[in-house]
């Protein structure tokens, strides 16, 4: 082959990217869009005539690919992170007040402002500039890959621009412009499929496809705000240049970011955004200001898995008005009987709405709502829509109380309506199949025991043909019978089985949590392990033993108590025993007795066999604290592949690190080894 075609290819792949950037980042094009086809059906030719010449980031290849079975969990390197929510003026100020008192100034802080998109935060992996991952924030732990899809965005570059960091994770929100959104739902509506409710559905629906050639079709776009990972080049010193440089290296950052000079600065962003809200070109739910120094923010840290550094300051929920045609009651993981109230569909802040929530009887008592209402709808953000109040003064002659069932719409059970308590509850509980779906859907997830692969798909489907009635049954499924259900193929039913098998060591808290106890978080379940030591003590205990625990009062106590009174819930633990589910038991431990108590950890980077909540579980069981910030309080560092500005300044102020293998190390006789002093 001549080398003319692959210079020419070469150089076309420069040129379409140059002009990719151009559009999409710069928003300043230069070609037009027939010149841009152009150029993109001639280097399409050459890769045709010479398929040697066609490369992964070759902006052809950027159409989309066949399906793909299932999406791979990716763990994010660094976690990532949620931001703090301000719904006033007020809250920001405090903010403000806060971030000044920690870094021990009176002077105006600087903070870089932004709009906050409505979309789905992904992370998008680099590596000598070349795109080779990118996934969704999941919990922020652990996400989804999804590369092939990101891919087919014509906003994120296959190769940046410029001289590009050995390794730069950038982060940001997918988003659909309000104008794709409304001839994407055209489309829909032209081709008798659902539209979509909101734009942000719209672009979660588009990214979570399994068939990248329908995301390709799909308007989405992608703004970055922030980095991850960065290897290769110095850090930035604050945030607006870390922006500045994202922008020349191709990726597309907010051109609304401005930096602000203390909160008069902030609100008055805030006040500038919200009143061209509507004309913005998608969706936005709020502003975020961050501190734009790095030295600062470093001073700050995190505050659980939030940055101090960082707020988001909500615009107000929006509201609209519509008929309330009927009430049904939808019941839930505990049994708990949620009104669900069915509107006449209404458009509320960019986005239909024809469910909404009517909480609970007392709710409906206090506002005096009734079915044939005209009624006021709300909607804030993510928040799940609620009935306000009824338009009283155009009540119609023929309205109908709304009346809490006597049994479960799911499984005729007697609802009961605890005094004194909100709530009514079907006394079904596991018999009831809604509350079995939903207590199998608590018991499999990652916070409880972290059944990979068993989703709210699988779940519905062995549910519904009664192959599970409790927890304990899902021991006993064999791939065979899993392989049978839909879309589901030999590998992944052997897959699933493994996952569940792989289950059954746990620990106790994870256990208790995992029961799905009402109002028992993991919080709760950790206080419960920690004061009790074994499951059978906490089974046995009575309402008062229970109330010794920290953190838990009189309500919390009796539904543990009442929990355990019922012989089929103590069935269940007996069968999951059975099955081998299993942890180590402790005895009754004062926290302060414990062997690490009072030595504070911080874990960063990735280690190689432990994920960062494991190694947190299993240091915060020895009585130590991990927190999230290096300090001079810090005892120790615990530094896995990667890991950053954490293990710099823990080497700076002389902190001990340890490895993995020290932490194993430590962990397996913590006594013997802070006696011994030990580090590295
Ligand atoms: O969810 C987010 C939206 C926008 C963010 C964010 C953001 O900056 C403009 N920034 C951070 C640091 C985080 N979430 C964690």
């Amino acid at each position: 082959m001549s080398a003319a075609p692959a210079q020419r290819v070469r150089k076309l792949h420069a040129l379409i990217e140059q002009h990719n950037y151009r559009y999409y980042v710069l928003d300043e094009p230069t070609v037009s869009d027939f010149e841009y086809d152009q150029l993109m059906r001639e280097l399409q030719q050459l890769e045709a005539d010479h398929p040697e010449l066609l490369t992964a980031d070759s902006p052809t290849q950027r159409v989309g690919a066949a399906p793909s079975s299932a999406f791979q969990a990716v763990r994010h390197p660094a976690p990532m992170l949620s931001l703090e929510n301000a719904f006033s003026a007020e809250d920001v100020e405090a903010f403000d007040r806060r971030v000044r008192e920690r870094l021990g100034t009176g002077d105006d802080v600087r903070y870089m402002a932004e709009p906050k998109l409505d979309g789905l935060a992904v992370s998008v992996l680099y590596e000598d500039g070349v795109l080779v991952r990118a996934a969704t924030r999941g919990d922020g732990e652990q996400g989804e890959e999804i590369t092939a899809n990101m891919r087919t965005l014509r906003s994120v570059p296959l190769r940046l621009l410029g001289k590009a960091p050995r390794v730069l994770e950038a982060r940001g929100e997918v988003y659909m412009p309000v104008a794709g959104f409304a001839r994407l739902n055209a489309e829909q509506l032209a081709r008798n499929q659902k539209p979509f409710v909101n734009p942000r559905n719209a672009a979660a629906g588009s990214l979570r496809q399994l068939d990248s050639r329908i995301t390709a079709s799909r308007p989405l776009e992608i703004c970055f705000y922030a980095l991850g990972q960065l290897q290769g080049r110095p850090a930035f010193t604050t945030h607006g240049e870390a922006l500045e440089a994202l922008r020349d290296w191709g990726l597309r950052t907010s051109p609304e970011a401005r930096e602000v000079v203390g909160l008069a600065g902030c609100l008055a962003y805030y006040q500038q955004l919200q009143a061209r809200r509507e004309s913005l070109p998608y969706q936005i739910d709020g502003v975020v200001y961050k501190v734009n120094d790095v030295a600062m923010q470093e001073l700050l840290g995190f505050v659980s898995r939030a940055p101090r550094w960082a707020i988001a300051h909500k615009f107000p929920a929006e509201e609209a008005t519509t008929i309330l045609r009927a009430v049904d009651f939808q019941v839930g993981r505990t049994g708990a009987l949620t009104p669900v109230a069915r509107l006449e569909p209404v458009l509320v802040g960019g986005a239909t709405v024809s469910n909404a929530t009517l909480h609970n009887m007392d709710e409906i008592a206090r506002k005096d709502v009734r079915i044939g209402d005209a009624v006021v709808v709300r909607r804030a953000g993510d928040v799940i829509p609620e009935v306000v109040r009824p338009l009283i003064d155009r009540r119609p002659a023929d309205t109908a109380h709304i009346l809490l069932p006597t049994h479960c719409p799911v499984c005729g059970s007697r609802v009961e309506r605890v005094e004194g308590q909100a709530v009514a509850r079907c006394t079904g509980a596991l018999r009831c199949r809604a509350q079995r779906q939903e207590a199998l859907r608590h018991f499999a997830a990652r916070r409880a025991l972290n059944i990979d692969g068993l989703g709210e798909v699988v779940i519905g489907q062995v549910v519904e043909r009664d192959l599970v009635q409790s927890p304990a049954d899902l021991y006993g499924l064999s791939w065979e019978v899993l392989a049978e259900l839909p879309r589901m193929g030999e590998k992944s039913a052997r897959n699933l089985v493994e996952a569940i098998q792989g289950s059954r060591a746990t620990t106790l808290p994870r256990f208790l949590f995992a029961l799905g106890i009402p109002e028992v978080g993991e919080a709760t379940a950790a206080g419960l392990a920690r004061h009790f030591g074994a499951l059978d003590a906490v089974m046995d205990a009575t309402p008062e033993q229970l109330e010794q625990t920290p953190d838990v009062g009189p309500v919390i106590a009796a539904h543990v108590a009442e929990f355990f009174a019922d012989p089929l819930n103590r069935q269940i633990v007996g069968q999951l025993r059975a099955q081998g589910v299993h942890w180590t038991e402790g005895k009754p431990t004062r926290r302060d007795l414990l062997p690490l108590a009072g030595k504070v950890f911080v874990l960063t980077g990735t280690l190689p066999h432990l994920s960062r909540e494991e190694a947190k579980q299993l240091l915060e069981a020895q009585g130590a604290k991990v927190s999230g910030s290096v300090s001079a309080r810090t005892h120790y560092v615990v530094a896995g592949e990667e890991a950053g500005s954490k293990l710099a300044k823990a080497q700076q102020l002389g902190i001990a690190v340890l490895e993995e293998s020290g932490l194993r190390a430590l962990l397996a006789d913590p006594a013997g080894f802070l006696a011994a002093g030990k580090a590295h």
